[in-house]
């Protein structure tokens, strides 16, 4: 009689319930996000003087650098310098590095209205057949909505406690925002950062500062009634973290034409390094916690008699700002121009031309 062979289970009831569990727990990690997904990008808004310096073109090259590595997007750009070419200098930069529907808003009786080389000429540059060198839809900032408008709309569409604001000029537009119909409540509502470029906190010898004395008035509206964290980079930091000329002379060998480029021989005139306070108060909105400074503890800042900035400690207070490390310094340095230099994720819609010459 041949042998009967009883199969028996290769399992128990205790290794049932230990793969039933392992299933339950694959199937909750599923619904939840890994903890090694990519963060969500920033949502931007650049609130900008350009024109008055080369740094905020290069803050908004770096921005599109970070934009192709997906850490922030850029919103909207909103334009405090009154002068009718800032808004197609920034359109061109945004169209050359590939994101020409970028919205762009400007200030109307505003302040620094002076024409800026590093405006005019790449907007009107030419080739050899009179075609534009950097396109660009703009050809003037008439043709552009008003920056408050702007504000409104957008942060009205975004989720809430979503944007962070960069302001690397005056407070002309953010400001006009506060005292809006609904404005307050809007940016209590929407915004959960803004990281300005503006005074100086290096102590009693601080003196004032560009962007605070362009308009006071505004500054003083925003510093006392900003409802959000307010993050500080004072003319301290920026004189310290230099653009490197080298980089303007080996780092673009991707294109003939660079806007921004065109824009520091333009403006800096001569083969040097600049202060590029902009990008310090940029960097700082995008990557918020890598460490690249220290920051003061919370406080207020207010307007002083000369339009100096004051700043006082306060658990309450709103403000802080950025302190240097100085074996940063170098390494801040670097890695802005490596991101500024970036090449365009996209080709950039240019023809071959000359570059300015100083
Ligand atoms: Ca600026």
């Amino acid at each position: 009689m041949d042998s009967l062979i009883v199969i028996q289970p290769c399992y128990d009831h205790a290794q049932v319930m230990q793969r039933a569990l392992v299933v339950l727990a694959l199937a909750l990690l599923a619904l939840v996000r890994p903890v090694w997904s990519a963060a969500e990008p920033v949502r931007l808004i650049l609130d900008t003087d350009i024109g008055n310096d080369v740094d905020d073109a290069l803050a908004l090259a770096m921005i599109h650098a970070l934009e192709s590595r997906a850490e922030v997007q850029l919103l909207a750009v909103t334009i405090t310098k009154d002068n009718r070419y800032a808004a197609p200098f920034v359109d061109l930069v945004d169209t050359f590095y590939g994101r020409p529907d970028i919205p762009i808003g400007v200030v109307h009786n505003g302040k620094t209205p002076a024409d800026a080389p590093m405006l005019t000429v790449p907007a009107e540059k030419r080739d050899t057949s009179g075609h534009l060198v950097y396109s660009h839809r703009l050809t003037s900032g008439s043709q552009a909505p008003d920056a408050v408008e702007l504000l409104t709309r957008i942060l009205s569409q975004q989720p809430d406690h979503s944007v962070t604001i960069a302001q690397i000029g005056f407070s002309t537009n953010l400001a006009r925002l506060l005292r809006s119909p609904g404005g307050l409540l809007l940016v209590k509502t929407k915004v959960r950062l803004l990281s300005l470029m503006a005074g100086a906190f290096s102590g009693p010898d601080a003196k004032p500062e560009f962007n605070v004395m362009t308009d006071p008035d505004a500054a003083r509206t925003l510093f006392e009634e900003w409802p959000t964290p307010m993050i500080f980079s004072g003319f301290e930091i920026g004189l310290k973290i230099t653009y490197p000329f080298r980089s303007i002379e080996k780092d673009f060998n991707w294109t003939n034409s660079n806007p921004v480029v065109d824009a520091y021989r333009l403006y800096v005139g001569k083969p040097e390094d600049h202060p590029n306070w902009d990008s310090t108060a940029v960097l700082e909105a995008i990557r918020p916690d890598r460490g690249y400074f220290d920051v003061s503890q919370p406080g207020r800042v207010k307007l002083g008699p000369d339009n100096t900035t004051e700043f006082t400690p306060d658990p309450s207070g709103n403000c802080r700002y950025l302190i240097l490390k100085p074996d940063e310094i170098e390494g801040i340095r670097a890695l802005i121009a490596a991101l500024v230099s970036e090449p365009p994720q996209r080709a950039p819609a240019v023809m071959a031309a000359q570059r300015v010459p100083f």
